[in-house]
């Protein structure tokens, strides 16, 4: 679907990280074009005015629809609630009945409570801050219970959230590729690791990873260019 002018009535502000390719991934699935505007966290996009009034929690993902007004667009920030209103929007890859959906919301929420910022700190104190042991090790052995924790649900269903694919498994998968990364060996992991890979070869979630490769290279230049005071703010060092 497009606006008047012809553009896709749908936008993406994102860089390229996993929160945001969850959203490709969903546009991919539900078959949905969209235009991409890329928010240069290293230069401090996020903090800009009109960023600011898209999320005022100043962080990308952010998704406008414009299908029913171009005047009055439905501003949606936060990965998961983004992920459930296409879900309910396009009726895909979110049971209506319970108690299947709420099977697939739990396990959706366990990404965005537990993984997502547990890893995400596991990241930081390991590629920016990896002297600081005693942060280190509590995120890690963090990040490995959750990854135990994935494996030991996939040895009961093939997805997530019951026997169907559905978005708790696209919220789950960018993160999931952090695994050895993260220092683990995949065959630690083997349904875990079998799900990635079941997960991975979905032309959907393949075009969805490749949607941000564009802002990929951007992001790595801009990282190398920031400066302290860029990474700083970032890092939210000051
Ligand atoms: N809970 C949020 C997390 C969003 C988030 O942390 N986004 C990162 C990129 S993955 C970001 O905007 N980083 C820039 C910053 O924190 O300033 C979600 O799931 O959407």
């Amino acid at each position: 679907m497009t606006s008047a002018d012809g553009q896709p009535a749908i936008e993406l502000y994102g860089m390229a990280s996993p929160n945001v390719r969850k959203i490709t991934i969903m546009l991919a699935e539900i078959g949905q074009a969209y235009t991409f505007r890329h928010v240069d966290v290293f230069r401090g996009g996020q903090f800009e005015p009109d960023f600011e009034k898209l999320n005022p929690n100043r962080k990308v993902p952010v998704l406008v629809d414009r299908r029913a007004s171009s005047d009055a667009p439905v501003v949606i920030f936060e990965s998961a609630a983004i992920l459930i209103y296409l879900a309910e929007q396009f009726r895909a890859l979110l049971p209506g009945a319970e108690p299947a959906r709420s099977g697939v919301i739990q396990w959706l929420m366990i990404q965005a409570c537990n993984m997502g910022p547990m890893l995400g700190q596991l990241n930081h104190f390991t590629f920016a801050a990896r002297d600081i042991d005693y942060a280190y090790d509590r995120y890690r052995r963090e990040a490995e219970r959750l990854y135990r924790l994935l494996d030991q649900r996939l040895e009961q269903s093939a997805y997530l959230g019951g026997e169907a694919y559905s978005i708790a498994d696209i919220a789950t998968y960018p993160w999931a590729l952090y695994l050895e990364r993260h220092g683990f060996e995949a065959s630690r992991f083997p349904r875990l690791d079998a799900w990635r890979q079941r997960v991975g070869a979905r032309p959907a979630v393949i075009e969805g990873m490749q949607a941000v490769e564009q802002a990929e290279a951007a992001d790595a230049l801009a990282f190398e260019a920031a400066t302290p005071e860029d990474r700083d703010r970032f890092f939210g060092r000051r």
